[in-house]
This record gives structure tokens, C-alpha cells and sequence, in this order.
């Protein structure tokens, strides 16, 4: 599951890419320069079992960025620039809403909500030349054979067209199994979940939760959105000092935690991900499965072998584990629980897999 960060010119996407992954270098995607980089999930549960299990490895679930150059009207008709955008999963829309006179704005003057729409647009202008292109070809096989498959991708489309031509990005168009499975291939760039990560000055710093909520009042509502606020000049800082430097500059602002946390927490929500938890001796560990997954699913997450001999799998809440210090504790009180291959795991969940 990758995320690319995206955005105007010079809005602090590299800045955010940098703090998040630690990655400095550039890898290519055909002739465009884009960074990768792996952020790990903040997950406070893992800190709570390693204190009882005491494992010498804790492993966090992740998530990939890419770092892509801004996008304008230019690079979205670079074929190699829109590949590397088409195959992520998700985009977080960096915006600037900072006010700094020594760094120009694309536009001049910074007003975010301008600048959301704008970009949205280009996405859509972007996703409508697919949709005409491929129409048309469609209209032209049409003629020739009469397929009720043709009939089903060219009313489909024509959907498409019309949200587009009204400005409205495809991520509004609610799908059945089919139809989602008919436009996965086009890759369509309005499609893509989005997170507006909200850029803000310091001065906003010590209000960012109000300037989150007025933002998020101000977007339209939209499925497969959502929007956090953080201010980069303090993460840059923060980036920079000892974990008890960081809490005391982040208590001066008022701060709970780092602005980073809540990207990659949105982040991952977004892209409909949760994870389950292994603790033992050995290690306390995340897994990352699709939001609903079930327990036999998640057992393939941990080993192909553990999904095909499944038989059960023994299930209780990270914190009931924690309250009474490991598995002999939750036997005991009897909130070790048996589920079989259609239990849904749910966020949270400690599991055991037995297998043949
Ligand atoms: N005041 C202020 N300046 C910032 C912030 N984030 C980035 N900058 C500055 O803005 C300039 C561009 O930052 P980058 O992180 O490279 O921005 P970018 O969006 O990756 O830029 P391009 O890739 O060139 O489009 C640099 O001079 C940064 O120091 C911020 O949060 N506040
Ligand atoms: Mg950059």
C-alpha cells in the first residue's frame, strides 16, 4: 500500500516526506525523480505489551510514502510523471496554508481551499481525458458487435463522464463489486482516497485543533476523505530533539503529540487498513489487514501455512492482555476466547493461531 504525497510547488512536501520517513534519497520512475520511504504506525498498544512480554523485537506496522515532484498542469501531461501517481493507493494532499515571505506561492497569495480545488480539478480534467478516450473506443466496438460487457463498460463510463464534467471526483461514485472491479484498471486519479494534510504557520500552532475543524467544515463532504492539521516548522524541530526536548516544545504549543502521528495514523485509516496484534516471549508484533478481515485471512497475514491449515484462532483484547499481565491472567478470568475461520478480527485484537 503505497501513499504519495502530492501538492503545488514548494508547500513543505519534502519537508513532511523527510520527517516521516527519515529517507533523503531519490529513486526514478521512468524519467520522474521520486523518493520512497516507510513511516511506522504509532501504536502505544505495542509499548503496553512489550512492558509485560518484555520481547527483545517490537514491530510496528507501516506504511510507504512517495515523495513526487508538484504537480501543475505541465507535469500531469508527463506520461511518466501521471504512471507514478496512478499506482499508489491513496494520496495525502499537502497544502500550504503558512504564511512565509520568503518562500513564493505557486498562485501568488496562499488561500488553501482555492488551492484543494484547483488540484482536485486537475485530477478530474486529468481522470475526464481517460474516460473520453476510452469511450470512444467504446463507441466504436460497439457498432461492430453487440456484448452486453461493451453495454456494461459504456454505461459505466458515461457515469463517470458525467460526475466528471460537473467537477465532482469519481471517489463519489458508489460501486457495486463489478463496477469497482471494471475501473480498477483505468487507475483513475479522482478515485484515489484523499487526506488534506493541512500545512500550518506556528502562529496557528497553538489553535491546530480549531483550524483542523474549520477546515474540515469549510471541504465538502465527500467519502474517502479527511483531513488533519499540523505544522511543519515544528515538526521539522521536533524531528530534531531528544524524545524530552520534543514533549517540552510540544507542551509550550499545547501539543498531545507529534503532528506526524496523526498523518500516518489518517493515513492508514484511510486506506481502510487496522491491525492485529501477536505478543509473545520472542516478539510483539502489528499486522496490517483490510478493515473487516477474517480470522483466517489474518492468519495468512502471519504465514501462507497458518491461512491453509487453519483450525483456530485464540482471540482477546490487547487491553484486557495488558490488565492482567499475559495469557496465564486472561485463562484464568476466562476471556481467552476460540474463533473459528469467519470470526472478523477486530482492531485491537491479540491472536493466537492454531494450525495444523
Ligand atoms: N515557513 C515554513 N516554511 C516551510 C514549511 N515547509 C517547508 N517550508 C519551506 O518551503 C520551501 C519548500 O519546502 P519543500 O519541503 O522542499 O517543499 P516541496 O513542496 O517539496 O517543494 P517542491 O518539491 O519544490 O514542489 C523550503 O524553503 C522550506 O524551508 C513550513 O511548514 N513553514
Ligand atoms: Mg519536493
Amino acid at each position: 500500500m503505497k501513499t504519495a504525497i502530492i501538492g503545488l510547488p514548494m508547500v513543505g512536501k519534502t519537508s513532511l516526506f523527510t520527517i516521516l520517513t527519515g529517507v533523503h534519497q531519490e529513486t526514478r520512475i521512468g524519467s520522474t525523480a521520486v523518493r520512497t520511504g516507510v513511516a511506522r504506525v504509532p501504536d502505544p498498544r505495542l509499548e503496553a505489551l512489550a512492558a509485560i512480554f518484555q520481547p527483545p523485537k517490537v514491530t510496528h506496522a507501516t506504511v510507504e510514502y512517495l515523495d513526487v515532484p508538484a504537480i501543475s498542469k505541465e507535469s500531469l501531461r508527463d506520461g511518466s510523471y501521471l504512471a507514478s501517481l496512478r499506482v499508489v493507493d491513496a494520496f495525502a494532499h499537502v497544502v500550504r496554508v503558512f504564511a512565509d515571505e520568503t518562500v513564493p506561492h505557486e498562485f501568488g497569495d496562499v488561500d488553501p481551499l482555492r488551492d484543494i480545488d484547483n488540484l482536485e480539478t486537475e485530477l478530474i480534467l486529468s481522470d475526464l481525458v481517460v474516460v473520453e478516450k476510452r469511450l470512444e473506443r467504446v463507441e466504436k466496438d460497439r457498432k461492430k458487435i453487440k456484448s452486453a460487457d461493451l453495454d456494461h463498460e459504456w454505461e459505466l463510463l458515461h457515469r463517470c463522464k458525467e460526475l466528471l464534467e460537473a467537477n465532482t471526483p469519481l471517489r463519489q461514485l458508489a460501486l457495486d463489486p463489478e463496477g469497482d472491479r471494471r475501473l480498477r484498471g483505468f487507475q483513475f486519479l479522482s478515485q484515489k482516497p484523499m487526506l488534506y494534510v493541512m500545512n500550518l504557520g506556528e502562529d496557528d500552532a497553538p489553535r491546530l485543533h480549531e483550524k483542523e475543524a474549520e477546515f474540515r467544515a469549510a471541504l465538502p463532504a465527500r467519502p474517502r476523505t479527511a483531513v488533519t492539521a499540523v505544522c511543519g516548522k515544528i515538526e521539522a524541530e521536533l524531528a530534531e530533539l531528544s524524545p524530552g526536548e520534543a514533549q517540552d516544545l510540544m507542551a509550550s504549543y499545547g501539543l498531545a503529540e507529534p503532528g506526524l502521528n496523526r498523518i500516518i495514523s489518517a493515513t492508514y485509516a484511510l486506506l481502510g487498513l487496522m491491525s492485529f496484534l501477536t505478543a509473545g516471549e520472542t516478539e510483539v508484533r502489528a499486522w496490517t489487514v483490510p478493515a473487516g478481515s477474517h480470522a483466517v485471512k489474518a492468519a495468512g497475514a502471519i504465514h501462507t501455512d497458518f491461512e491453509k491449515k487453519f483450525i483456530r484462532a485464540e482471540v482477546v483484547n490487547w487491553q484486557a492482555l495488558v490488565d492482567h499481565r499475559g495469557y496465564a491472567g486472561v485463562r484464568e478470568k476466562g476471556l481467552l476466547r476460540l474463533e473459528g475461520k469467519d470470526y472478523v478480527v477486530k482492531d485491537g485484537d491479540v491472536l493466537v493461531i492454531r494450525h495444523g
